[in-house]
Parts: structure tokens; C-alpha cells; sequence
């Protein structure tokens, strides 16, 4: 039978000394809270779970009753441990302090509690994504800051997803490769189904929303209309092309089989940044295809040397198979070089 999370993360701490006790608890009821919300999630309209709420997010976005269920899933699970300073979530305006009750440890958490939340509604997949950080050094003799947060992505001492689709996974990088466990429901344990996920090199399949053309840069145009053109431009194969409308369906199909997804920032002026967000939804999107071989950039930059200025800011998207990246990455450069 394969590993269960439990003992990949005792192996980790014990042969590679790669991480800590309370990085090891971190894992643990981050996984922990995962499943919960998978468990919610399955429910759908039987739960009383689907629909919007009144409400609207910090991102000016319709709530979905589930996106602020997840939310406090999540907090409830994962902040009485010992081992958090603070959290911060794509559903809270603010950073969310350890309560006073709850000893605090040196480790922070930023997280996206669902995904793709639009999604749900029309049983299609979604997920959870969580980026972890170090609190500063001094973080023990005060509260923490929003500013604690702004670490750029190179700084993660951990980052994953779970997906909640026909299979419930968990896929995890503690900073030397990327493993995948899957929810054996029966026994209620993440079992390892796929240690050492690789992004392939080589891809003919890209993902990027269509509906946007109009909007592109001129990179990004160039180098879809050179996909769609195929063997009949310059390129060696055709193309396929997927859009999930979720960035963890989207990003694990990438990590399993290869490929390349692109949200960039565009002419729109709420996408001149990007749509995504930076700390808790490319960052640690990023680290996982960097560890298992992609590349991941913004177009002019490595998302990950990104210098974050707000929790909450937007950044462009470009990631996945290593060779398309680079492609993509040289046609920005020449449009610099033209300007
Ligand atoms: P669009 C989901 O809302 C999300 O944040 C990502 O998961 C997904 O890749 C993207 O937005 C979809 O955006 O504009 O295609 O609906």
C-alpha cells in the first residue's frame, strides 16, 4: 500500500532533516482541512452549499456560499496549532492574527480556500491552494503585519493545492519536488499516488481563456496565433487547447501531462495587472511548477522574484512546459526590444 501523507512527511523530517515538527503539523492539518472542505463541497446542492451569497469579496467579486464555508474551514482547522502567526485569504480583506487563546509560532499562511468557486455550481472541479512563508525573525515579540506577508514567492518554504474533482488530491512541494497523495475515502487517509511529479519539457497543448483575444499584448497574441497555425505556420505539431475556468484544474492537468497556461495581463483596465493573485494563487502555482521542472514567469519577470507591494495584488500569468515558456518568454523580449 502506498505512503500515507503522515509517514511521507515523518521520512521527509527524519531522512532529508528537510523540515520541521511544526511544518510537519502545518502539512498535517492543512491536508486536514482539505478534506473537510472536499467533504463539504460533495454535498453540493444536497448540502444547502451552492449558490452566491449577498455579499461580495475583497476582489469586488459575488461571495459563493462556499468560498466563505472553506474559508472558515480552513481557519478553524489550521490556526489552533501552535505553529501559525497569522493567515490571509483571498475571502479576507485583512490578515487574520492567530487568536490570543492559540499559542503563535513562526510561520505564516496565505490561502485561496476555493478556487475556481464559479465552478461548483455546475459540478465541475475546483480546488484549495496554500502558500507558506517564515514570519520574520522578531515575529515572537509582536503581532504580525500585512507587511510580513510580502515576501516574494522565491521565499515559500512550502506551497500546494488540493483538487476536488473525480479523485480528491493533494499536491504539496516542501522545496525538493512535488508530490501528489490521493484521498483513500474509505480509510479517510491521503495515500502517495504520484511521488516526483514532473512538468514534461515539450507540450502541443496550451489553456488560456479565447474570449480575451481582443485584449492580448502582442506577445501573447503572436504566440497563439503561431499555436493555432500549427504544422501549417512555423511550428513543428499542432495544437490542442483546454480552459477549465479554474487555475488548480487547469495547473494539475499541466503537472500530470504537461502543458502551458496563460492568464496574462491584458489591455483591460481591471486586467492591466492580471486577474490572478499573486501571493496565494501564482506564487505558490509557481513554486510547485519549478520544482517539478516548468517554468513560470509574468512575461517580463519569474513570478516568483515578483517584490509584492499588497496582499492582494493581481499579477500576469505565463507557466507550465519548460520549452513553451521560454518561447513565450523570448517573444516579450523582443517586443521590449522593439519598443
Ligand atoms: P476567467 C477562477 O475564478 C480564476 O481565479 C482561476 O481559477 C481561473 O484560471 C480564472 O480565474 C478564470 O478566469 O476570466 O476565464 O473566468
Amino acid at each position: 500500500m502506498q505512503n500515507s501523507l503522515t509517514q511521507f512527511l515523518i521520512e521527509q523530517q527524519r531522512s532529508e532533516q528537510l523540515i520541521e515538527p511544526e511544518l510537519r503539523l502545518l502539512v498535517e492539518l492543512v491536508a486536514r482541512a482539505c478534506k473537510r472542505i472536499g467533504h463539504v463541497i460533495s454535498k453540493g446542492a444536497l448540502g444547502d452549499v451552492l449558490g452566491s451569497l449577498e455579499s461580495e469579496n475583497v476582489q469586488g467579486e459575488v461571495q459563493k456560499k462556499l468560498d466563505v464555508i472553506a474559508n472558515e474551514i480552513f481557519l478553524e482547522a489550521n490556526e489552533w496549532g501552535g505553529h501559525l502567526a497569522a493567515l490571509a485569504s483571498e475571502e479576507m480583506e485583512t490578515i487574520h492574527p492567530v487568536p490570543n487563546r492559540y499559542p503563535k509560532g513562526e510561520y505564516l499562511i496565505l490561502f485561496d480556500p476555493i478556487d475556481g468557486s464559479s465552478n461548483v455550481d455546475v459540478n465541475l472541479s475546483v480546488g484549495t491552494i496554500f502558500s507558506v512563508l517564515k514570519a520574520p525573525d522578531d515575529i515572537s515579540g509582536r503581532d504580525a503585519s500585512e507587511a510580513d506577508f510580502l515576501q516574494p514567492g522565491n521565499r515559500q518554504v512550502a506551497a500546494g493545492y488540493a483538487i476536488y474533482g473525480p479523485q480528491t488530491q493533494l499536491v504539496i512541494t516542501l522545496g525538493r519536488g512535488v508530490f501528489g497523495f490521493t484521498l483513500d475515502r474509505e480509510m479517510g487517509s491521503w495515500r502517495l499516488t504520484h511521488p516526483d511529479m514532473r512538468v514534461p519539457t515539450k507540450t502541443t497543448e496550451y489553456a488560456i481563456n479565447a474570449s480575451n483575444a481582443r485584449h492580448w499584448d502582442e506577445p501573447v497574441r503572436q504566440y497563439i496565433e503561431d499555436c493555432l497555425a500549427g504544422t501549417d505556420g512555423g511550428r513543428e505539431s499542432d495544437f490542442n487547447m483546454r480552459w477549465t475556468a479554474s487555475m488548480v484544474a487547469d495547473v494539475h492537468r499541466i503537472l500530470t501531462r504537461g502543458g502551458v497556461f496563460l492568464y496574462p495581463s491584458d489591455s483591460r483596465p481591471s486586467v492591466t495587472e492580471g486577474k490572478l493573485r499573486l501571493l496565494y494563487e501564482a506564487n505558490p502555482m509557481a513554486m510547485l511548477i519549478e520544482q517539478a521542472g516548468g517554468g513560470a514567469i509574468t512575461g517580463d519577470q519569474r513570478i516568483l522574484d515578483v517584490q509584492p507591494i499588497g496582499l492582494h495584488q493581481r499579477v500576469s500569468v505565463i507557466l507550465g512546459s519548460a520549452d513553451e515558456v521560454s518561447r513565450i518568454s523570448k517573444l516579450y523580449e523582443a517586443a521590449r526590444i522593439d519598443l
